[in-house]
């Protein structure tokens, strides 16, 4: 690699979940060691509500890796941050700075106005996320500048690949430096805007009119596309997901992405075991929660959907009519089969989103538990803003509230499935292997990585024409007929039928796709993907 000593790469989401990005970042880490050794580090915000036991292991100054990181660390925090140097306990044990965003760093009101000017960004005063941000952008920022000082002296370059525009505040500011950047859009702001408003989004060309549409967003969001434009401007190179993003990027971020970057995924994690023992699992908690209900039995099917809240884009909409269907027809036809569906997403507090609205949600979760409008659809108790969302009006409104009568039987996990719990209490990998159908018809969706999850499990899935997996998979192998990744065509309009079809034959007919399933997901594995974001990092050098 010559002279370039250091990668650093730099999300919300390093020991830290909130979506799909912290998947990514996750499962590619020892492919990104195998490209950069120990060269190789993360940087994220420190969340003080977080507890990071058991994720992230502090390690003392004199043992951080590189002399020059050394250096950035230490000078930061005797300027006073709150900053944590240590290794994430995870796969391949990567070194990481963690950062704290929250305290107010002497002169920051200076330099968030010169930023704001410089760049003629518009931004609230009292925008909490918005100043977490810019303030991760000032001691981001600092520290780069310190780290730099050695490596110039010694002649080296580094590497800073951020992903999404959370973290890039100070992307300009570090591309003075001798720094080359990479940026990853995961999804745009304005693309998943205009798809949450417009029915239609996808099966025509980004909006012409897209200016008009901006001035319906919050100032909270215009800021967001302002930061995203600034980084798609500033780095060296731009790469996007898929070729949903790139089409997006070259509308509303004014450049195209130079490489796409598909996300992969790690088949020696998921493949390395089977799902028996996550079948029982599940059935154990399922015939617990139905004690004594004779339609749910060892021949029970569970399908599941998961992701982000999403409503409309993430598809729970056509998901819920459908089932309904489903259970309709089960009442009407001689088939015995039952299903059970599981919901995995996690509804925002109104107004908060990212950072502070996960704060939120786990002081909810500890401080202030209540009992919810309808125990029958979860297996513990939930916060209200979750009995009165959306997904479970709709719930209530197709009838789906588990009667005896009812043959499709609906659990809402409002909450990650994670080995600690509460409720399903495994790892979600496990609990993906365990079941017999993902289903994901979304809307607007750049990747689609849990229908890509679902595939490398050898698990049957549903997605959807609008996702960049479905084309990337549909490009790349002839293979995907009849495999068990069922292809809904969204672009023809709304696909409850369609749906209702795939579920209906999949419960009269059982097939054993794990061969066809296998196959496909070789494409996924890190060890094919990760080549495109080599390409985008030698590209950055050049
Ligand atoms: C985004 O997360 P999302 O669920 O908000 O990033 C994921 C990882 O690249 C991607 O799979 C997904 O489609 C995007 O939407």
């Amino acid at each position: 690699m010559g002279p370039y000593e250091l990668m650093f790469e730099i999300s919300a989401e390093v020991c830290f979940q909130m979506g799909g990005i912290h998947t990514v970042i996750l499962s590619k880490i020892q492919h990104m060691q195998r490209l950069w050794g120990d060269r190789y580090a993360l940087i994220g915000p420190y969340i003080s509500s977080f507890n990071y036991t058991g994720v992230f292991e502090a390690v003392p100054d004199h043992q951080i890796p590189s002399p020059h990181v050394q250096q950035g660390v230490v000078a930061l925090r005797e300027m006073g941050v709150n900053i944590h140097a240590g290794i994430w306990q995870v796969p391949g044990n990567p070194f990481v700075i963690l950062i704290d965003p929250v305290p107010v760093p002497p002169g920051f009101d200076s330099y968030r106005s010169e930023f704001l000017h410089k760049h003629r960004i518009e931004a609230p005063a009292k925008g909490d996320l918005i100043n977490l941000y810019i303030r991760f952008g000032y001691y981001l920022e600092a520290f780069f500048r310190e780290l730099c000082v050695g490596m110039q002296r010694d002649h080296c370059k580094v590497m800073a690949h951020f992903h999404e525009y959370m973290t890039t505040v100070a992307l300009p500011a570090i591309r003075q430096l001798p720094v080359h950047t990479v940026f990853t859009t995961h999804a745009t702001v304005l693309g998943r805007f205009l798809a949450s408003r417009d029915r239609w989004y996808g099966k025509h060309t980004p909006e012409d009119d897209w200016h008009d549409k901006v001035r319906l967003m919050s100032r909270y969001h215009r800021f967001c596309l302002m930061l995203e434009r600034l980084a798609a401007r500033h780095c060296h190179v731009l790469t996007s997901v898929s070729a949903v993003t790139a089409a997006e990027c070259s509308r509303f971020l004014g450049r195209a992405p130079e490489v796409i970057t598909p996300n992969g995924l790690n088949l020696g994690n998921i493949q390395g075991t089977n799902g028996v023992h996550s079948r029982e699992a599940i059935r154990s908690v399922v015939s617990k929660h139905f004690a004594g209900d004779p339609a749910v039995n060892g021949s029970t099917y569970y399908f599941f959907t998961s992701g982000r809240y999403e409503y409309r884009n993430k598809g729970y909409d056509v998901v819920v009519r459908a089932l309904a269907k489903l259970n309709r027809w089960f009442r009407e036809s001689s088939t015995t089969a039952t299903v059970v569906m599981f919901f995995i997403t996690d509804p925002p507090y109104p107004k908060y989103s990212h950072w502070v609205y996960r704060i939120r949600q786990w002081a909810s979760r500890v401080f202030s538990f209540r009992k919810s409008a309808s125990p029958g659809l979860f297996l513990y108790e939930v916060p209200d803003h979750v009995s009165n969302s959306h997904l479970v009006s709709d719930l209530k409104k197709y009838k789906l509230n588990n009667q005896p009568s009812d043959r499709v039987k609906v659990l809402y996990h409002p909450q990650f499935v994670t080995a600690q719990g509460p409720g399903l209490r495994m790892t979600y990998l496990d609990f993906v292997k365990g079941c017999d159908l993902g289903i994901f018809p979304s809307h607007y969706e750049p990747w689609g990585l849990t229908p890509a999850e679902c595939i490398s499990a050898c698990v049957p899935t549903v997605t959807t024409s609008m996702t960049g997996f479905a084309r990337y998979i549909s490009t790349h192998t002839h293979a995907v007929k009849d495999s068990g990744i069922f292809i809904l065509d969204r672009h023809q309009g709304d696909p409850t039928d369609a749906l209702f079809d795939v579920m209906k034959d999949f419960v009269t007919d059982r097939k054993n796709y794990r061969p066809t399933l296998q196959e496909c997901s070789r494409l996924l594995d890190w060890s094919n993907m990760i080549t495109y974001y080599d390409a985008a990092y030698k590209k950055a050098m050049s």
